[in-house]
């Protein structure tokens, strides 16, 4: 790092050189672009030195393959991982500019929906900072999560251009294009007596990577988020344009322009589209064949491939990277069957995140057939060897074990199973999960390769969801630990278990959260318009807005809690903010119609000055990693309420919990380990259990009727859906959602997600909650235990467990590392 008096002078240049003006005259944008070229500066020599020691140390690479990496702003991120935060902060304040409003000019790459782009991103943070050579490759998707505008309570989806006045932490890498051919037909000859497999009349592209450095911890290390643009082959056009190919030059160019436009915006959902299976191809192709020559410049024997290469399959999206390393292997390396097989599977593995049907992704035979014909032929080998195998191993009953297992089955290819079938290891993300796959989603599989099956439950990086988003606690918990080594070791952070008893400690951590909790005030005050009670409760749920999330639960249940203050003279309550947060894909109406429901309830509450503001309720617009880490560091209670066995584990609940806000939610996902280390009186349990759900699911459900009789308080709140209370003007409005709880739809059961069946075991829950937080003392002990717990949560804690498993990489030794 440059020392204070050279990145003044590099900030000042680089304004002159970028704007023609003086640092007086620059705007905070112009400031933020002058200082991200400063620091890029003073990380090229490290990013350099990094690949030089892949190379000399002949070191193992992983390669992260994701369709997604929601990586959120750099700026801060990087300064933090420099460990240059104060001095930085102290000469953008000598030029006259704050560091938190210069990180605010930069938008937030988003290229990627949730929970798993979230974790990906976490994990290169947690590479870098444990010194493990790895790239992560996706897609330099042009436009990235759509932004979500809140109009008269709807979600209206904007273009998310986040590259439109350039990003200044990538750098384009033209020598390492690539070409990618779809479609067309395969033609075979015979050469010297060998069949050779040959692509013709396909179109193709060219794929250019584009580096982002990914910073280690105050290590030196800087590996590579590798994304991929497409190109028209230029060319390739013109000599098609010379033929008089007009339509084929266009069709290139077209192919080119949309390939890598937009991001699916669907989450723990796949949209059978054929531009995705092409996104999937494309950047899948394009990684394959960069990973392979780069290994070739060092080897010359490619069957030493798996002991210098793993890929990570990143949920089924990268799933075809099996058939085609399997296609270099045989037609580009001249390999056999047999030694292709060995290879490939051996540097495979895949990572399953989530259990929801409509996620695994099937294309249609004919679809996959036409667009990657080769490749095609190559998934027919293996399924068709593996269906011998089923047949050898079960005689009795094949044709049910092939129908439950075969990658292609009734006209469609099974991309989960290919990744299961073609890997060395197939794991979950939480224990509950990685149960559930074993016996009940996966169960064939498992009982047919158990070795294959491993847990990794999930974890997050500290470095920005405590060092970068809560600077205070950072701070306070160096102090009272004598050291910061829970940036890089946070299970140090049980040291703050001995200040469980100590008053002054507690009244200092509450303090904390107090001011925390003022940054959200402002936060919402500026961008809703709303204020906020910094000395209520602030309830948060922030994720991706899901069925199974069940958003709707939380809003029932604060329509009840109107009711009961208007309507029972009784009742009191402590002074609750209800805080949500999130986008539905574009196209999920159900999902939709929750965001406007909230947002219709919040308008009647907020409104109503009989009930002393005891309830507010605050829909925060375009949710994402950047505001999120303001509001983690300010929340009092964590809502993790999905149906048990529904949420692969969640990433979320480990944030709130680093930042002291304590879990309340169903035994599901990661919430099941969250209560382990915390103890069942630190958190907020109810609801069915995992087991519970599935006996009901396997009986055809349960009758949601029979509380709807029976509930006079659930039936009044169910009513108000369809009485016009939340919305005078249209009495309908909520009618989808009124039915959907009550009534069979299709070939859904009523009920789908257990609200009702919970409702009240929730509305108890929160009872406790109130009961405890009234109690200071007993709340902010509770409180402190998340953040003294927190330590298995680390994302590095989970990437040591990936290496130790099923990566087998070695740290790099960086010879001018600090
Ligand atoms: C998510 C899961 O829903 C979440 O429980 C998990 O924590 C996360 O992956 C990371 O493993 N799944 C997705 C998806 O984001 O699109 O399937």
């Amino acid at each position: 790092m440059m020392n204070a008096k050279e990145l003044k002078k590099a900030i000042e240049d680089n304004v002159k050189v970028l704007y023609r003006k003086t640092i007086d005259e620059a705007s905070k944008e112009q400031v933020f672009y002058a200082l991200s070229y400063a620091i890029k500066d003073t990380i090229i020599d490290e990013w350099i030195n990094t690949h030089k020691a892949y190379d000399k140390q002949d070191a193992k690479i992983l390669y992260y393959l994701s369709m997604e990496f929601l990586i959120g702003r750099a700026l801060g991120n990087n300064i933090i991982n420099l460990g240059a935060r104060k001095e930085v902060s102290q000469v953008l304040e000598e030029l006259g500019f704050d560091l938190t409003d210069i990180e605010d000019q930069e938008s937030d790459p988003a290229l990627g929906n949730g929970g798993l782009g979230r974790l990906a991103a976490c994990f290169l943070d947690s590479l870098a900072t444990l010194n493990y050579p790895a790239y992560g490759c996706g897609i330099r998707y042009h436009y990235g999560m759509f932004k979500q505008k809140i109009e008269n309570g709807y979600q209206k989806e904007v273009p998310d251009d986040w590259i439109k006045n350039g990003y200044p932490f990538e750098i384009k890498r033209s020598e390492y294009s690539y070409i990618v051919k779809f479609g067309g037909n395969v033609r075979v000859d015979n050469v010297n007596g060998k069949e050779k497999f040959i692509q013709e009349n396909y179109g193709s592209v060219k794929a250019i990577p584009y580096d982002m450095p990914v910073l280690g911890y105050e290590n030196g290390m800087v590996n590579s988020l590798r994304i991929w643009d497409a190109e028209a082959i230029t060319n390739f056009s013109l000599e098609q344009f010379d033929k008089g190919d007009y339509q084929k030059a266009l069709e290139q160019e077209n192919l080119a322009k949309t390939l890598v436009e937009v991001l699916y915006p669907n989450d723990n959902h796949y949209a059978g589209k054929e531009l995705r299976l092409k996104q999937q191809y494309f950047f899948i192709s394009a990684s394959l064949q960069r990973a392979l020559d780069k290994f070739k410049s060092t080897h010359s024997d490619i069957h030493m491939l798996p002991e210098k290469v793993v890929f990570q399959l990143n949920d089924t999206h990268p799933t075809v990277a099996i058939p085609e390393l399997m296609r270099l292997l045989l037609d580009e390396e001249g390999l056999n069957w047999d030694e292709a097989w060995d290879i490939t599977s051996r540097c495979m593995a895949y990572t399953n995140h989530t259990i929801m049907s409509e996620a695994l992704e099937k294309w249609p035979i004919d679809l996959f057939k036409s667009l990657l014909p080769r490749v095609y032929q190559i998934v027919e080998e293996i399924n068709r060897r593996f269906v011998v195998q089923i047949r050898d191993r079960y005689p009795n009953n094949a044709a049910e074990k092939e129908k439950k297992m075969a990658i292609l089955y009734d006209g469609q290819v099974r991309m989960a199973y290919m990744a299961i079938i073609a890997g060395f290891s197939v794991n979950g993300v939480a224990k509950l999960h990685t149960q559930i796959l074993e016996h009940q989603e996966l169960k064939d599989f498992y009982e047919m390769m158990p070795e294959k099956f491993n847990n990794k439950t999930n974890g997050i990086t500290q470095r920005r969801f405590l060092v970068h988003a809560n600077p205070l606690l950072t701070d306070w918990i160096t102090k009272k630990l004598g050291s910061d080594k829970f940036i890089t070791d946070l299970p140090q952070l049980s040291g703050l278990k001995q200040y469980l008893n100590d008053d002054k400690s507690l009244e200092e951590f509450m303090e904390i959260k107090y001011q925390n909790k003022l940054r959200l005030v402002k936060y919402i005050k500026e961008h809703n318009g709303i204020d906020v009670d910094p000395n209520s409760i602030f309830d948060v749920q922030v994720k991706r807005l899901h069925e199974y999330k069940r958003q709707l639960l939380n809003i029932l249940h604060v329509m009840y809690l109107y009711n009961k203050l208007k309507n029972d003279d009784n009742f009191d309550m402590y002074p609750r903010t209800f805080i949500f947060g999130a986008k539905a894909a574009a196209g999920y109406r159900r999902a939709k119609q929750t965001i406007k429901l909230i947002n219709s309830v919040a308008d009647v509450i907020n409104n109503d000055k009989s009930i002393n503001g005891k309830i507010k309720v605050v829909f925060i617009e375009d949710y994402k990693v950047s505001n999120a880490e303001i509001i983690f560091a300010a929340a009092d209670v964590s809502e993790q309420i999905s149906t048990a066995s529904k949420e692969a584990s969640g990433t979320g609940n480990m944030k709130f919990m680093l930042n002291g806000a304590p879990t309340l939610g169903t035994m599901d996902g990661a919430n099941v380990e969250i209560v382990e280390e915390v103890g069942r009186d630190n958190a907020f349990i109810f609801g069915l259990s995992s087991d519970e759900v599935i006996a009901y699911e396997n009986n055809g459900g349960y009758d949601p009727m029979t509380i709807f009789n029976s509930d006079t308080e659930i039936r009044t709140v169910l009513m108000q859906l369809v009485n016009g209370f939340y919305s005078p003007n249209n009495t309908e409005e909520f009618r989808e959602i009124y039915d959907s709880l009550l009534k069979k739809q299709g070939n859904d059961r009523a009920d789908v997600y257990f609200i009702l069946k919970d409702f009240r075991s929730y509305a108890k829950a929160h009872d406790e909650v109130e009961k405890a937080y009234k109690d200071k003392k007993r709340w902010a002990k509770m409180a402190l235990t998340q953040t003294a717990n927190a330590g298995k949560f680390s994302s590095d804690r989970t990437i040591e467990e990936y290496v130790r498993d099923i990566w087998h990489l070695t740290k790099l030794r960086l010879d001018n590392a600090k």
